[in-house]
């Protein structure tokens, strides 16, 4: 098991950054401005090293996130974001958080990342925009635990997102969404059975780590929205979303309902 060491890099907070900073249970500080845009001696971060992550580094890693939009100083709903976040637990590397109104952008994040999107992370002293780039590097870097998934497993899962996508948006119960979700979940069904519990066996990988936030969001918004709900046909399935679920990485980093219900209205409602 590992062990936390709470390690505040000076002695106590200031009332503006007890405004701006919210110390979480394992260490994790949110911020809504970037560490290198406070002024020196004003902020201090609190960071957490992990006896189990031999090659963590120093100071934690600086990541922008998509801030809630329903409770000020939360993390929101972006899958994307819990991906990293999740490969950042799940390594035991120590992070701050820098909160992002997406509806808003600051300047400062504009300057980060042109295209405006989140997560990014400050990596070697650059910042380093899309999960898929953020989560190989971070598994080049920092190997264990190992959370590579081999080649040939990569793919599985990967077109329930979009499924899921055609399924909420749809207006017309004939038009054969509900179906391809249905032939997506049931392929899935059938591998994690032959495989599981997990898509590569018995531990946990990085395609888990992208898969698991992207059905979260798609259990909240289909029960929500449509009332649907992973059918009792579909076993593992259904065993996997639990497994994942209650991990306490997922659990540290998932969005709450609220905001995954709101970050998709708009399309539900196109
Ligand atoms: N391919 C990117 C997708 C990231 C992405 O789409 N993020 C959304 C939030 S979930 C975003 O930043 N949207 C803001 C915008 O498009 O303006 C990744 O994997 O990181």
């Amino acid at each position: 098991m590992s062990t936390a060491r709470i390690q505040p890099t000076a002695s106590a907070l200031s009332t503006t950054i007890k405004h701006h900073l919210r110390p979480l249970r394992n260490g994790v500080v949110f911020t809504t401005t970037p560490r290198h845009l406070t002024r020196h001696g004003t902020k201090r971060a609190l960071s957490v090293s992990m006896s189990a992550s031999a090659s963590a580094p120093p100071i934690p890693f600086e990541i922008c996130v998509k801030a809630s939009v329903t409770v000020p100083d939360k993390l929101g709903d972006c899958p994307f974001c819990q991906r990293v976040l999740l490969t950042l637990e799940e390594k035991q590397l120590p992070y701050d958080l820098n909160l992002v109104d997406l509806a808003n952008k600051p300047e400062w994040f504009l300057k980060i990342n042109a295209d405006g999107k989140v997560p990014v992370i400050k990596l070697d002293e650059k910042w380093v925009a899309d999960s898929d780039i953020i989560t190989q590097a971070l598994e080049d870097k920092y190997p264990e635990p190992p959370l590579g998934t081999p080649p040939e497993k990569a793919s599985i899962g990967s077109k329930i997102f979009s499924t899921f996508i055609g399924f909420l948006k749809s207006k017309d119960p004939n038009d054969g969404t509900e179906q391809a979700l249905l032939n997506e979940l049931s392929s899935f069904n059938d591998h994690l059975k032959d495989n599981g519990p997990f898509i590569n066996g018995k531990d946990v990988s990085a395609v888990d780590l992208s898969l698991g936030p992207k059905l979260y969001h798609l259990e909240i918004a289909l029960g929500h929205y449509k009332n649907w709900f992973i059918p009792d046909s579909l076993p593992y399935v259904q065993s996997y979303t639990k497994n994942i679920f209650s991990r306490d990485s997922f659990i540290k980093t998932r969005a709450l309902p609220e905001d995954v219900i709101a970050g998709w209205r708009p399309k539900v409602l196109a």
